[in-house]
């Protein structure tokens, strides 16, 4: 809880920005990018008696951790294996005994993909009508649209400040506890510190600042300049956050989260662009096999 009051004092909450509002949503179409990030309540979501993650547990449970797919080909990467030493978790029916008993410290486990590990519940799953249309639900776009899960114990962070790949909008569910996003306007993209560089499309969507530095301006004194929003998603609300916004979060009880990113007329051209202007690099990884 230590970091968790250091960053509230450091963001000034209250006094910033916040948006920790509900806006009902659920029969809108979102035809136009918002502006901003919305929360509205979300409760049909999950159609199914039994809770996510019993049902994730039942049809993948057997899964070992470092074979978890994730819309980038893992969610446990190499060097993340070893966070799991002497933990006793092997595999995925003992990361959410585990995080249901809370007597070990569990590394955040992200980027669960309902496309590769958890298929077989995917049509349990029952996407808000704010996060259509979507062009890219389909399996086979799963590196652009990837429905993912989150699964991390109170007090777990994604770390860096970033903004997601391409230029996709990404929609949020919040299944069990209380995630904390801390979001910056695309705008704000000389406050936070980004990595510079063009050759690779997605280094430019990386920051140096991570969650525990926001109230560090010492070592990044232009935060100052920045704006951030903080919103508390709670179980049962959702988040549609627009295409480009730099954002990280922080698990502020043990938590479970949805998430889908959304490819309309509203981003296909920035998103196909972005695509393309990898295509060298990858090129050029696969000629030198890099
Ligand atoms: O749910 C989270 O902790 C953050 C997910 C996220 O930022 C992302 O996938 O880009």
């Amino acid at each position: 809880m230590m970091i968790m009051e250091k960053v509230n004092n450091s963001l000034g909450i209250g006094q910033k920005k916040t948006l920790d509002r509900c806006l009902d949503f659920s029969h809108e179409k979102i035809t136009i990018a918002p502006q901003q990030p919305c929360v509205f309540s979300c409760s049909d979501f999950w159609q199914h008696s039994e809770p996510l993650l019993d049902a994730l547990k039942s049809a993948s449970g057997d899964t070992l951790l470092p074979d978890l797919g994730g819309t980038y080909g893992w969610s446990v990467r190499y060097r993340q294996v070893e966070d799991y030493a002497g933990l006793g978790v092997e595999t995925l029916a003992d990361y959410i005994d585990a995080f249901r008993k809370g007597v070990v410290t569990l590394p955040y486990l992200r980027h669960i993909s309902l496309n590769h590990t958890a298929k077989s519940i995917r049509h349990h799953i029952k996407d808000p009508v704010a996060f259509s249309p979507n062009w890219v639900t389909s399996p086979w776009l799963d590196r652009w649209g990837g429905p993912e899960l989150f699964i991390g114990q109170a007090g777990t962070t994604f770390g860096h400040v970033h903004r997601d790949h391409l230029s996709v909008h990404v929609g949020f569910v919040q299944l069990e506890g209380e995630k904390e996003f801390i979001l910056f306007p695309p705008d704000d993209e000389a406050y936070v510190y980004a990595f510079q560089g063009r050759e690779f499309p997605y280094q430019d969507r990386a920051t140096r600042v991570h969650y525990v530095d926001l109230n560090d301006y010492q070592q990044f004194p232009l935060l100052r300049m920045a704006s951030p929003r903080r919103i508390v998603l709670r179980a049962g609300q959702a988040l549609l956050m627009p295409a480009n916004w730099w954002h990280t979060t922080y698990n502020l009880t043990d938590s479970v989260t949805y998430s889908i990113r959304i490819v309309n007329s509203t981003n296909i051209a920035e998103c196909i662009g972005e695509d393309l202007a990898g295509v060298p690099r990858w090129w050029r990884k696969l000629i030198r096999n890099e």
